[in-house]
């Protein structure tokens, strides 16, 4: 069966980050396959990837990208399926240029853009998730439980506090 989530990267520089995205579909039972597409190393790919993605399967795709990173808008802009980007922290400025290259998408070509860096790649994977729990019960289930270890933890943590 083919996956149902694809996490993309610009390059293996970004698995550091974007596997914390995998680790959150993993917890929660969700299948996915995992590439390096780069929109300017390998344009080709990306089209093509982007192009069948609907068609093999795939329901939701994470794009984590680095700079100047304008893989996750080229891959939106090439299907209808939801796209969420996750800004990679680069080296010389944070990260904050790959966030304002994925969040400030034009009007027509939405992207879900997350947080810088690891808690956006682990938020890409719960929010993808999440709109596949809309028509699966199962996962919606696994959320709500995820939720709940959540808070018990929070309280438990408190407690300790004396
Ligand atoms: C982007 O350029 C990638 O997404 C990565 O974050 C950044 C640097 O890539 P490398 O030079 O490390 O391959 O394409």
């Amino acid at each position: 069966m083919n996956p149902e989530v694809a996490v993309i990267m610009g390059s293996t520089s970004d698995w550091e980050t974007m596997k914390h995205a995998c680790e959150s579909l993993e917890e929660l039972g969700i299948s996915y396959e995992k590439k390096v597409v780069s929109a300017h190393r390998t344009p080709d790919l990306m089209f093509e990837f982007a192009e069948k993605a609907r068609e093999r399967g795939i329901k939701v795709i994470i794009a984590g990208a680095g700079g100047a990173a304008h893989l996750p808008g080229m891959v939106a802009a090439k299907t209808t399926l939801p796209v969420i980007g996750v800004p990679v922290q680069s080296k010389a400025l944070n990260g904050l240029d790959s966030l304002l290259s994925i969040v400030q998408m034009p009007g027509g070509i939405p992207v879900a853009t997350t947080a810088i860096g690891k808690a956006g790649a682990t938020n890409a994977g719960l929010l993808a998730a999440q709109m596949l729990s809309m028509y699966d019960k199962k996962v919606a289930e696994r959320l709500a439980k995820k939720r709940q270890q959540m808070t018990q933890t929070v309280v438990e943590s408190s407690e300790q506090l004396g």
